[in-house]
């Protein structure tokens, strides 16, 4: 799953803009052909989620039509095209003049389809897609499930997870051509030979390059930097060919001095760049380590969201996010709770942040068997289109397969306080198989689960490093941070002892009203949220074995309107939802600009 590029062989046409819409609440669109224009349509942003766009689509989340209007550049006759969604929420079919191309289920991640003979050549062509994001209980995430699982997010739409369920098209669709014969894939591997403090070191760029067809023949790769350039030849047997480039005195990738070497392959026919980050992953004696160095993950839990986009690609929110994450002296996030689009995913690997990067399986109801199988086979489904999506992104560092799986019967409680017993033995074993899936694919990062206070212990036995959210402070012992503080300590000794890997706290937050203030600083208030950051971000630092802190979350985001969410937000945000700062980010910002460089 190449990003699609512009260049000497390569064509791409963004198509996003304002397209046609129309709801289609009782799913008559197909028979009536809306596939070829619709009706009283009205003007929607593409990318960007229906909801927040028009009054009457907040609530809606049944089937809605995208008819946009386009000409095939003449040029292109020969080449072989493909209609790419960056992202649908959550199951998209797309058409092309009338004809149905394909459909795929599960946001976040992009699909293409071929459209080559389904083109008209100098005449327009109508391209319509309809997106559908109906909570069930067999979709990942999952939503409508028995009232009695859906525990304290009971509003309305019925989630299992904590974020508004946003629909629509959320990154650009685009067209673009490869020749007949092309490259399909790359997979880059790197490794460094005795990285010390220094900044370089001799590195080896493996690259493996499969062509769409099982064709002999020649190729080369190329490494370019700002003093480099070293070629080597590819030699396709079967469509396949490897080489390894060794690059002496190599300037390595790293969050504080990110460097990217542009790679190019070229084939008889095709030609393919990338960015390159030579760098090393690696988990070691309690510590994540970085070119064989420790480094800690200091940074957000985060959403795609914002006001009127919704989930929907925003490019100057993007450097804006970016702009105010370094400002707070942050490394690192997570993509709680799904991948985010791959333009920021390239903007992580020039900025130097360090990603875990998680697929869209956000509290999943593991008691709930009879909808497992559906749902594991889907987890797979992402796991292996991110790693596809992903896998040459030097900033992804770790993969998430999984946030917060509920076990049976779940309550806030301590470490293990649900019984590794026979209901949660089925949650287990579908874990370990997510954990597996992403270890073969990819035997370079470490894969992880995040795991809801109170897992049971032997959910966290295959995960290279543990990661928790925990909210003592504010689910339980709300209020009381002193009381907070000893839980924490001591529930983070036990991890420890018990598991003896690096321990992120991937999540810990306090609701905060921005302009609420209060002496003494009780909860809701900007002052307790600041005392409660502090008295978490100074337990760590007496920690080594906590490689990161996660704070929930970087900014107030749409959540699903409740008793739990005033305003239908989610207010643990040390930014607004407008990126105000609130008092917490200025002590994050003593900590890590402190601590960070
Ligand atoms: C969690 C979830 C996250 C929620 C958060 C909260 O544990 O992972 O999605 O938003 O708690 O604020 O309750």
């Amino acid at each position: 799953m190449l990003y699609p590029i512009q260049n000497r062989v390569r064509n791409r046409l963004d198509i996003s803009g304002i397209w046609d819409f129309k709801p289609d609440p009782d799913g008559i669109g197909e028979a009536n052909g809306w596939a070829l224009g619709l009706t009283n349509a009205r003007p929607i942003a593409v990318p960007g989620s229906w909801n927040e766009q028009y009054e009457d689509l907040f609530g809606y989340l049944g089937l809605a039509w995208y008819v946009k209007r386009i000409y095939v550049p003449a040029g292109w006759r020969g080449e072989r095209v493909f209609l790419r969604v960056g992202s649908a929420c959550y199951l998209g079919t797309v058409y092309v003049n009338g004809v149905k191309v394909g459909t795929h289920e599960g946001g976040h991640l992009p699909f293409a389809f071929e459209i080559t003979d389904h083109i008209r050549w100098d005449e327009e062509n109508i391209v319509a897609i309809s997106v559908e994001n109906e909570l069930r209980p067999d979709r990942v995430p999952s939503g409508n499930m028995p009232r009695r699982e859906r525990g304290m997010f009971m509003g309305t739409p019925a989630t299992t997870f904590d974020f508004y369920p946003f629909a629509g098209l959320h990154r650009p669709v685009v067209l673009y051509t490869v020749p007949q014969t092309h490259i399909e894939d790359i997979t880059v591997i790197t490794e460094v030979n005795g990285a010390g403090p220094r900044a370089t070191a001799d590195g080896v760029v493996k690259v493996q390059v499969k062509l769409n067809a099982a064709a002999d023949g020649p190729g080369r790769v190329q490494l370019k930097g700002d003093a480099t350039s070293i070629t080597a030849d590819l030699a396709f047997v079967k469509g396949v060919a490897e080489a390894a480039l060794h690059v002496p005195d190599a300037r390595l990738w790293s969050d504080k001095a990110p460097y990217l070497y542009d790679l190019t392959v070229t084939t008889a026919a095709d030609q393919y760049s990338l960015k390159v980050g030579i760098r090393t992953i690696a988990v070691a004696d309690g510590q994540i380590l970085l070119n064989g160095r420790p480094v800690k993950l200091n940074g957000f839990g985060r959403h795609e969201d914002f006001i009127a986009s919704g989930k929907g690609l925003n490019l100057p929110l993007l450097i804006k996010d970016y702009q105010l994450m370094r400002w707070t002296g942050a490394n690192s996030y997570r993509t709680s709770h799904y991948p985010y689009s791959e333009e920021e995913m390239q903007l992580a690997d020039r900025e130097g942040f360090l990603i875990i990067d998680e697929i869209p399986a956000v509290s999943l109801q593991l008691a709930d068997e009879a909808n497992n199988p559906a749902r594991l086979r889907l987890c797979l489904q992402q796991i292996e289109e991110l790693i596809a999506r992903d896998k040459n992104h030097p900033a992804v560092v770790m993969w998430s397969v999984a946030n917060e799986p509920m076990p049976a019967g779940f309550g806030v409680g301590e470490l293990g306080s649900h019984a590794d017993d026979e209901k949660n033995r089925a949650g287990k074993a579908f874990l370990d198989a997510l954990l597996d899936k992403a270890h073969a694919l990819d035997p370079t990062r470490p894969a992880t689960i995040v795991m809801i206070m109170g897992s049971p212990l032997s959910w966290l036995e295959q995960c290279d490093v543990i990661c928790v959210n925990r909210y003592w402070g504010w689910y339980t012992l709300g209020g009381q941070l002193d009381l907070a503080r000893q839980r924490l300590i001591a529930e983070l000794d036990q991890m420890w002892a018990q598991f003896h890997k690096p321990i992120i706290m991937t999540e810990f937050g306090a609701d905060t009203i921005p302009g609420y203030h209060g002496h003494p600083g009780l909860m809701w208030t900007e002052e307790y949220q600041a005392d409660y950051v502090r008295c978490h971000l100074e337990v760590a630092a007496t920690r080594d074995y906590v490689a990161g802190m996660q704070v929930w979350n970087f900014a107030d985001f749409a959540a699903v309107p409740s008793i739990m969410r005033v305003g239908g937000l989610n207010h643990k945000g040390v930014f607004t939802r407008t990126r105000t700062p609130k008092m917490a980010a200025h002590v994050l910002r003593e900590f890590w600009t402190k601590t960070s460089k």
